[in-house]
């Protein structure tokens, strides 16, 4: 691949309904969009899976923009890309800046696989054709507004349902799920909102039969978490403080995780998530694919990606139709029984539908050579 151009679309997306989490709520969000296209005229495309605020992570769309613009674009426009592969460390230069590493990565996979006349998924080795699919549910007002989503989804078919806590808003509404569906495959997911502090208080998950706690501690920790694991029965799921094989490789070495949540954009693309995999498979460590409230190009990624054998437990990427009145991609993404069929296409599999993305665009922005 030999970038010709690299085109940033600027947009706009609002989500049906307002998502919060411990750390806030978000309703409305830029994303950039990234086309990269190369000599031959293919286009390939990756967004930013940033929100406008630092909450999640540091990185916001802002300040993705600034590092594709100011350094990584420059980098990959001026060299010859024998292999998607070799992005991840063309890009190490930079430090961090995951989001907007995988940005630019992914969309260059994207033009490898459509010249190559394959998929995403085949390039990186995945063999499952269906996507089993969980629903990754709010911070509710009350239990019993949980409950009734918990109830819309399972009849929906989703095959996970993740629920978000908070200090204050976790053992009550947990309880009161678990007391309506004593047998569903339940998850909960702090964004690192407890301390060691909690750990009598998050002992008591143990009673509910979760299939594991996501990020309970501190966004950076990996240290704590293992004090906390040997505490509980629950299996911790790391999200937040794994970015790299690095990461996977010290938390699953001391014992701070049983599970990980492998999100492409906080781990820097594909071929960083690729190696979490392998090295998760190896250990014995099962991994699911995180969603950030993607447009149907992420999306199109983490089904990609979630092709992988070791992806044996539902991930977030739930359809198209639960975040966006309308994708800017086609064929919709849609759910079947609670299953997600891998699209049979090149490259990501769906097509970017410029008459669905002229309605969020805000413009479009040329970098060439
Ligand atoms: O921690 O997994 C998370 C969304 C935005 C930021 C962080 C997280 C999430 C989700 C996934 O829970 C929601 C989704 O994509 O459906
Ligand atoms: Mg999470």
């Amino acid at each position: 691949v030999h970038i010709k151009e690299v085109i940033l679309h600027h947009t706009t997306v609002s989500l049906i309904a307002p998502f919060t989490t411990s750390f806030g709520t978000m309703v409305d969000k830029d994303v950039c969009l990234v086309e990269v296209v190369d000599e031959s005229g293919v286009s390939g495309w990756g967004e930013t899976v940033t929100s406008n605020e630092p909450y999640y992570n540091e990185e916001t769309t802002a300040t993705a923009v600034y590092i594709l613009k100011e350094f990584l674009i420059p980098r990959l426009l001026k060299q010859e890309i024998s292999h998607p592969n070799v992005v991840h460390d063309m890009l190490s230069f930079v430090r961090r800046n995951n989001i907007a590493k995988a940005s630019i990565e992914t969309a260059i996979w994207d033009v490898f696989a459509k010249k190559n006349d394959t998929s995403i998924a085949e390039l990186l080795g995945g063999t499952q054709t269906e996507i089993p699919v969980g629903k990754s549910i709010g911070i509710q007002d009350t239990p019993a507004l949980l409950v009734e989503k918990v109830r819309t989804f399972m009849d929906e078919g989703f095959k996970k349902i993740k629920v978000k806590i908070k200090p204050g808003a976790d053992l009550e509404y947990l309880n009161a799920v678990r007391e309506e569906f004593p047998d569903i495959p339940l998850m909960a997911d702090a964004n690192s909102a407890y301390t060691l502090n909690d750990i009598d208080h998050l002992k008591k998950l143990d009673a509910l039969n979760l299939m594991m706690i996501e990020q309970p501690l501190s966004h950076d920790d990996i240290v704590d978490h293992r004090i906390l694991q040997q505490e509980l029965t629950t299996p911790v799921c790391l999200d937040e403080s794994v970015h790299s094989l690095d990461d996977a490789r010290k938390a699953i070495e001391l014992g701070s995780c049983k599970v990980i949540n492998i999100k492409i954009g906080r781990v820097g693309g594909l071929y960083e998530s690729k190696r979490i995999h392998d090295l998760c498979l190896e250990k014995g460590i099962p991994v699911w694919c995180g969603g950030m409230l993607e447009t149907g190009i992420g999306r199109a990624h983490n089904i990609q990606l979630t092709t992988l054998k070791n992806f044996t437990i539902p991930g977030d990427t739930a359809p198209s139709a639960h975040y966006w009145k309308e994708d800017i991609v086609t064929p919709e993404i849609v759910m079947d029984h609670g299953i997600i069929h891998v699209p049979s296409g090149d490259g990501i599999g769906y097509e970017v539908d410029q008459e669905k993305l002229s309605k969020v665009l805000i413009s479009s922005e040329r970098i060439t050579e």
